[in-house]
């Protein structure tokens, strides 16, 4: 089995509305810091001997995902055979911390080396994105943006992790459940039926900027602010949709409001919500312990992870040792074939 780890991302100017659904291209620009430390490890072997695909290790709603990313890249690059998949991920899946876009960057890794094909990053970025749009973001470490260029989308790196390495990212999770409606639906739904979602898409280009701009100043109030900012927004269009949208549960709310009094208190924290119950906040070293202390005080969080600007996907020798071994049907087969 030919192995690769990704790790997962945190947009801080969001990803929320496709321009083409089939090929998963932006409708607007997103920027993320790749989180170290939140990984996923697939491992990949391709087979004639199979007559399906075998994909192990991921709760039976994601699996379709997979299922349609393994045809959309045996029809790309004309590979005949079946996969034997095996996926792993040391965080929860499903759950609103990017767990698609660490799944499809490292099998995207795999699988392109499991058949023998040579791709520079950006093309593996191209790869990973028939998974998984936030994907694309995951193939690079540090600090990614991927836009909308032309009928199509591009990504590009902007600063390395060591460019920011003061900066932490302390996550208060709130709930492990898989969420009820995943991001491609509630995309899809913000997109038809959200009255706010031209103004989503429009109030995202000063965001953007900030940002931008602010990642290469490792200016975190101006980072900070803007990304608080974009989550809200997403959040905004998203609960305007028919039916609504609502991602957040009780401690999600407490933590945020946890997060301004930090900042009353004169600690320099920002959140940042993706499409699920999680609260991620932004800060600097020093102010992490504090963070932490807060945040795990907060009724309803069952635990924090914190994390830092990490690497992009990449091939290991073997399984991570979190990874636990094939099931026994799998291993059966295995020896058989
Ligand atoms: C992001 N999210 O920029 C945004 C913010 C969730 C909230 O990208 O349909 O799983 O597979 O392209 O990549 C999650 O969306 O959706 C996501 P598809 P994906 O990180």
């Amino acid at each position: 089995m030919v192995w690769a780890v990704a790790n997962s991302n945190l947009a801080l100017v969001k990803y929320w509305g496709k321009a083409d659904e089939g090929a998963k291209h932006p409708a607007s620009p997103s920027l993320s810091v790749t989180l170290d430390g939140l990984i996923t490890a697939a491992g990949v072997e391709l087979t004639r001997e199979l007559s399906a695909d075998v994909v192990e290790g991921l709760p039976p709603s994601v699996v379709p995902k997979v299922e349609r990313f393994l045809d959309a890249f045996r029809e790309g690059f004309g590979v005949r055979s079946r996969a034997r998949i095996v996926l792993a991920s040391n965080f929860p899946v499903a759950a609103g911390l990017a767990s698609s876009a660490s799944t499809f960057a490292a099998l995207a890794r795999a699988i392109t080396a499991a058949a023998g094909i040579e791709v520079d990053d950006g093309e593996l970025a191209e790869v990973a994105r028939l998974g998984s749009g936030s994907a694309c973001r995951s193939v690079h470490g540090g600090f990614v943006e991927w836009r909308p260029q032309g009928a199509g989308s591009i990504v590009e790196p902007i600063a390395s992790k060591s460019h920011w390495e003061r900066l932490r990212i302390v996550i208060a999770v709130t709930s492990e459940r898989p969420k009820s409606v995943g991001s491609s639906e509630g995309m899809r739904r913000t997109v038809a039926t959200s009255p706010y979602y031209r103004a989503w898409i429009e109030g995202g280009r000063s965001d953007l900027e900030d940002v931008r701009a602010g990642v290469h100043g490792r200016d975190l109030e101006r980072v900070g602010a803007a990304a608080e900012r974009n989550c809200l927004r997403m959040h905004a269009a998203a609960l305007g949709s028919n039916p609504p949208l609502l991602y957040w549960e009780a401690a999600t709310v407490a933590a945020m409001r946890r997060v301004w009094q930090l900042r009353e208190e004169g600690i320099g924290a920002y959140f940042s919500i993706d499409a699920g119950p999680q609260v991620k906040v932004l800060c600097d070293v020093e102010s992490e312990p504090a963070v932490k202390a807060a945040l795990a005080a907060v009724p309803g969080v069952l635990r924090i992870i914190v994390s830092r600007p990490g690497d992009g996907a990449r091939i290991v020798e073997r399984a991570p040792h979190w990874v636990a071994p094939p099931a026994p049907s799998a291993r059966a087969e295995a020896a058989a074939s």
